[in-house]
């Protein structure tokens, strides 16, 4: 299996993040792809190849024209005020406030544009961003060209990302673009599966109402867990997309033995949809020493996890979200790569 990967996803690189009530160290570091890529490596995944360029369009078939423009001319404004440090959002349009007319002042524009204060930008986060989402756009096109599957080792990640925002570190939706691209692209029906240990919140909102996209996900119970507002059970899609969207929430300490039966759950409607590409959101988070994270897969679960997703039988792009406890991360990862290339 191939592996798309730039290093100009390494630029994005936050110091810090908002959390427990205190600056602290950000999680969704650099290093995270660089093991995940090393690991790849020395385990003979497959070649790694650099992401093609697809211009601007893509990103902006799904994220709102002044979100896209916000992020890419950010970092001129912020510095042009006299910001030295990354920026973090402290002040959000909700219920009975405004997000339009959208504010002039960038303080204002950072509100408007996220989801929570956790996930700073910094110089480089829009060429990181828009990176990553061109690194699951070129992961997508090898599996439209005919490969059974491809890795596209996204970072920053995506899933959190809305239409017009940003949140749980990600900025661009890697996934919504890459399914996007492969409907624009003569693909009849996409599903998505998220198995990050966090809700895809922002790519179940941005499909909600299509049916043409089947968006699945199992995660901790967002009553106890972020995002904390989105995620339920009763939450199955709207409109043209009633019953395109499915959520599996499972309680904090689920191990891979719970998990699984509701991964069989899972792949059985992925069976009875049919989709012409199954894009697989790749969170590691679930590992059993995830720091943020609370349930309990061990490194070998993540081994059966590729596996069982290789018995859908539809040709899969995997693209990475989250997983933060770094030294076991290029192992989990490749597990899951080798299992379902052994599949
Ligand atoms: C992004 B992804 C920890 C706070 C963490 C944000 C989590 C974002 C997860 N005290 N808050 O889905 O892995
Ligand atoms: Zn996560």
């Amino acid at each position: 299996m191939k592996t798309v990967f730039s290093d100009l996803q390494l630029s994005h690189s936050p110091k810090h993040e908002i959390s427990d009530g205190e600056l602290k160290p950000a999680v969704e570091i650099p290093s995270r792809a660089e093991i995940v890529l090393k690991t790849v490596q020395e385990r003979g995944v497959g070649d790694v190849v650099s992401p093609e360029t697809f211009g601007a369009r893509p990103v902006r078939r799904i994220h709102a024209p002044d979100y896209v423009d916000f992020l890419e001319s950010f970092w001129g404004h912020w510095s042009g005020a006299g910001r030295k440090g990354e920026a973090f959002p402290f002040v959000w349009p909700i219920r009975s406030l405004r997000p339009d007319p959208a504010p002039a002042h960038i303080d204002g524009l950072l509100g408007r544009y996220s989801m929570d204060a956790g996930t700073p930008i910094g110089e480089h986060t829009y060429s990181a961003a828009t990176a990553s989402a061109h690194t699951a756009l070129t992961a997508a096109k090898l599996v439209h060209e005919g490969e059974r599957s491809a890795f596209g080792l996204c970072r920053p990640p995506g899933h959190h990302a809305g239409i017009d925002f940003f949140g749980g570190y990600c900025f661009f939706n890697n996934a919504a673009i890459a399914a996007q691209w492969l409907r624009d692209h003569g693909a009849t029906r996409v599903a998505i599966l998220d198995v990050d240990y966090h809700h895809g919140n922002g790519t179940q909102a941005i499909f909600y109402e299509r049916s043409d996209i089947l968006f699945l996900s199992i995660h901790a119970d967002p009553t106890q867990e972020y995002p904390y507002f989105l995620g339920h059970a009763d939450e199955t899609g709207e409109h043209a997309g009633t019953g395109f969207t499915r959520n599996w929430p499972l309680p904090i300490g689920t191990t891979w033995e719970k998990y699984s039966e509701v991964l069989d759950d899972a792949s059985r409607w992925l069976l009875v949809y049919r989709p012409d590409y199954l894009i697989v959101s790749l969170g590691l988070d679930c590992f059993e020493h995830d720091p943020i994270s609370g349930f309990r897969f061990k490194s070998d679960d993540f081994f059966w996890l590729g596996q069982r997703l290789s018995y859908v039988g539809v040709p899969t792009v995997f693209l990475m979200e989250g997983g933060y406890a770094v030294d076991a991360l290029g192992t989990n990862c490749v597990n899951v790569l080798e299992g379902f290339e052994g599949g």
